[in-house]
């Protein structure tokens, strides 16, 4: 690394004048921002190699991660972090006349996911590097990530994310190691010179994945492991031996060239609802072939019988988006290296496994029949006949029993389901925290968990404690290591030793400071970009995640109307002034989510400009929501509304962030919330609505009326007519009518108004308890001891050890 300070000062110049002819008095930010993570990149990079000769050395089995999105956010503070030169870098850069933190600010966030399953991806990247694991990330390059969102009079506009534009300085461009990937065509079946039936393509379209490496740095240890983003390009074929006799001939290359481009042009925007698109499968298709191929290459290297391929290789599908790894793998074992059925099938079931992170039926990928046999005619064919076995074995256990195999079929009403074929290939299926599991083995996978028990297990997520708390939340983390010594942060467990600090009102005084102070400097940040003036001291209660109608942030917004109505009502109505605070992206086709936002935004509109009211109430909407917007507010949070409707939420991994920082938990018995209020214990946590059973079991019968609720309880029927008839929110427009349908005409799909009062009641319990600032830090307190159970880090030695069969190869400290 770095000898000391000078010698970073040296280097740091020396780049700046290599990689930008420039120096460091010329230098803007952004000059600065790109020669430090050049820079760095440079002593990654000695390690980088190492850790991959160290690899192919030990013949480790390695663990490739598949999935469609990667959030990761921005890398320098990060791997300054990680390589553990964040102060002396900090320091050196002030005394060139430099500010760190700007130039960190000058990083593009590369927001290559949606939300919860992109963000879980990064976190165990880091984790497993940290903990010196074998385990790299297979993604895509897109071009373009998560839309930039503008809020415009109150409604989201999108915009498009040029996340490229001032150069990604972390990845290296790969061309040597590029496979080609192909689509469309017929397949033949052809007899060889031995008779053995084998398939050839033809009329295909080929494209060529360009393989861009980012490494991927552990904390203190000298492991860097590799994030491999795929690019879709024009073969050289395609481009470079073509002679153009005619302007049409041009034209139509252009043409080509730019479909085969767009297969990695842009991220989709829609989390947890299926589009169907036939772009969409290219791209599952492209990741999945690319990343099986380079994988297969990495162990073909190592010169061994394939019978051991799975002791070798572990492919995981993050979801059922990189589901194709299984027929993929099949295809390659098969028509490529010559295997047989039973001993490719063996091979390829004991590599893959499968975690799934939703239970909502609108999430669960099918494809259409004809568009996977026309796109992908030989990975159809092995679909098919993995159907047939599969249904053949089914038939052969339970002859007869036509329902049973007619749910279970991979292959039915001429859609392809992906989660079925997910769990038929692979030998570990799991959810992401407790409850969703269980609701997985008795419901909505009930099925299969009786027919294959074995495969299911639990993996309660995580969160990577470096991002969030020690990069986040400086001045917090200094104080746990003065108050518990260091070693939490290598054993996030230990941060338990907390506890037996929770009576000393001194230290509970600093957690307080502490959050002060970084409440101070969110308020600054809030003033900057909107305009909106808010009190520190005022409650700051946080609602941050994608907009979804099961998430509730309709509920919070009500609450907020119920209480500026109350307000208004009474001027004396006592309440600890609050400031609400939201962070949250809508799908841009999902009209209803569109118009929640819109709503709060109204909300905010009113609330903030009412003289009555300003200095009690406070509503922020931030606009676009994202990794780095998220890292200033967490640490400057009270209350966590995690408030989704019980049974909806699979795991939630917000809610973990927000209790390692210090926030309490306002919520429902929903995913995570369930093992976080395990821990807490019922004095640190506010829990309030309908149990998951009594939600599934009002699905089962029907017995929910919204109406009834709205007519019975007068709290509710006020805050919701002020949403038709002429109020300050509506200001006589129609514009709010749909979401007063939703709920009263439509019945209430998430039991909003059925939640509504012990919602109120909750809130109220949080009113009263924050009045007591020690009761409170020690709740604070008690959260961030527990937090470490919520590290990702717990997370991946789960993994590894119980889905993954691996080890630390180095973990040189
Ligand atoms: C095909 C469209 C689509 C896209 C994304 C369907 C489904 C998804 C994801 C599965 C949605 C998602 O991000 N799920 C979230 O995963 C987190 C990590 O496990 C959990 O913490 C969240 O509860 C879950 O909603």
């Amino acid at each position: 690394m770095f000898k000391g300070k000078e010698d970073f000062k040296q280097a740091f110049c020396e780049k700046l004048e290599t990689k930008l002819g420039k120096q460091v008095d010329m230098a803007t930010e952004l000059d600065a921002y790109r020669a430090l993570g050049s820079l760095l990149k440079d002593k990654i990079s000695k390690n980088w190699l190492r850790t991959n000769l160290e690899h192919e050395k030990s013949q480790q089995k390695q663990v490739y991660y598949f999935s469609m999105e990667f959030l990761m956010g921005r890398l320098l503070g990060n791997n300054l972090l990680n390589m553990q030169v964040l102060s002396m870098v900090q320091e050196g850069l002030a005394d060139l006349g430099l500010d760190l933190t700007s130039l960190e600010e000058s990083e593009n966030d590369p927001g290559l996911g949606n939300g919860g399953l992109g963000r879980l991806a990064a976190c165990f990247l880091d984790s497993l590097a940290s903990l010196g694991l074998a385990g790299h990330g297979y993604g895509i390059r897109y071009k373009y990530g998560m839309f930039d969102q503008r809020i415009i009079d109150g409604y989201q506009v999108e915009l498009p994310d040029h996340w490229l534009s001032k150069e990604f300085v972390w990845e290296v461009r790969q061309p040597g190691d590029a496979v080609e990937v192909r689509f469309g065509g017929e397949v033949h079946g052809v007899k060889d010179e031995q008779g053995n039936l084998t398939f050839e393509y033809s009329n295909y379209d080929r494209v060529n994945a360009v393989p861009y490496d980012v490494p991927v740095a552990g904390y203190n240890n000298e492991t860097v492991n590799t994030l491999r983003l795929w690019s879709a390009e024009a073969t050289e074929e395609d481009t470079l031996l073509r002679a153009f006799n005619h302007q049409q001939e041009y034209n139509d290359f252009l043409a080509h060239k730019r479909s085969l481009e767009s297969i990695s042009e842009f991220l989709y925007p829609d989390d947890s609802n299926e589009e169907g698109k036939q772009l969409r499968l290219k791209q599952e298709y492209f990741l999945v072939s690319a990343g099986v191929q380079s994988a297969v290459r990495a162990f073909e290297r190592l010169e061994l019988p394939w019978s051991s391929f799975s002791e070798k290789v572990a492919l995981h599908i993050n979801d059922t988006h990189p589901a194709l790894v299984i027929p993929e793998l099949m295809r390659i074992l098969m028509d490529e290296k010559h295997l047989g059925w039973e001993e490719a099938w063996e091979i390829t079931q004991s590599s893959v496994s499968y975690t799934n992170h939703t239970t909502l039926s609108e999430a669960l990928e099918t494809w259409p029949v004809g568009l996977v046999r026309s796109l992908l005619p030989r990975i159809f064919m092995i679909i098919n006949e993995i159907n047939e076995r599969f249904c053949e074995m089914l038939w052969n256990k339970d002859p007869g029993n036509f329902n049973r195999i007619a749910s279970l079929a991979i292959i039915a009403d001429g859609q392809v389901k992906m989660a079925h074929l997910s769990i038929v290939g692979s030998y570990s299926v799991n959810g992401v925290a407790k409850l969703h599991t269980e609701i997985l083995k008795t419901r909505e996978m009930k099925i299969f968990y009786e027919t294959f028990p074995e495969r299911f297990n639990n993996k309660t997520n995580g969160i990577t404690h470096r991002r969030w708390l020690m990069h986040a939340n400086r001045p917090l983390s200094q104080l746990i290591t003065e108050t518990i010594g260091e070693s939490w942060k290598e054993k996030p467990a230990q941060l338990t030793d907390l506890l037996k600090h929770k009576e000393d009102t001194s230290l509970l005084e600093e957690i307080g400071t502490i959050k002060q102070n970084n409440k101070h400097s969110f308020a600054e940040f809030v003033k900057e970009n909107t305009g909106i003036v808010v009190d520190p001291s005022s409650i700051f209660d946080v609602h941050i995640k994608r907009l979804h109608g099961y998430k509730r942030q309709l509920l919070n917004a009500l609450h907020i109307m119920y209480l500026y109505t109350k307000l208004k009502a009474d001027p004396t109505f006592d309440m600890v002034p609050r400031t609400f605070i939201f962070g949250a992206k809508s799908a841009p086709a999902y009209h209803f989510a569109k118009k929640v936002i819109k709503l709060i935004n109204t909300i905010a509109d009113v609330v903030n400009n009412d003289a009555d009211v300003k200095d009690k109430i406070k509503v922020v909407f931030l606009e676009n929501y994202s990794v780095s917007l998220a890292e200033k507010i967490i640490p400057a949070t009270n209350v966590s509304e995690q408030i989704s409707t019980a049974s909806k939420e699979a795991s939630g991994t917000g809610n973990m962030k927000l209790m390692m920082n210090g926030a309490v938990t306002l919520g429902t018995l929903d995913g995570a919330n369930v093992e976080i209020y395990d821990s807490v214990g019922n004095d640190n946590i506010y829990l309030f609505g309908l149990s998951s059973k009594e939600v599934l079991e009002y699905y089962r019968t029907g017995a929910y009326s919204s109406r009834q609720v709205y007519e019975s309880d007068e709290r509710v029927r006020n805050t919701l007519d002020q949403l038709i008839h002429y109020s300050p929110f509506s200001r006589g427009e129609t514009e709010f009518q749909d979401i007063y349908d939703s709920l009263v005409t439509y019945n209430d799909e998430f039991f909003v108004l059925k939640d509504f009062a012990s919602y109120i009641d909750a809130q109220q319990k949080v009113n009263q308890d924050f009045q007591n600032s020690n009761q409170w830090n020690k709740k604070s307190l008690v959260n961030i001891a527990h937090s470490g159970k919520f590290s990702s880090d717990r997370t991946i030695e789960e993994y590894a050890s119980s889905i993954w069969g691996i080890k630390p190869v180095s973990t040189v400290r």
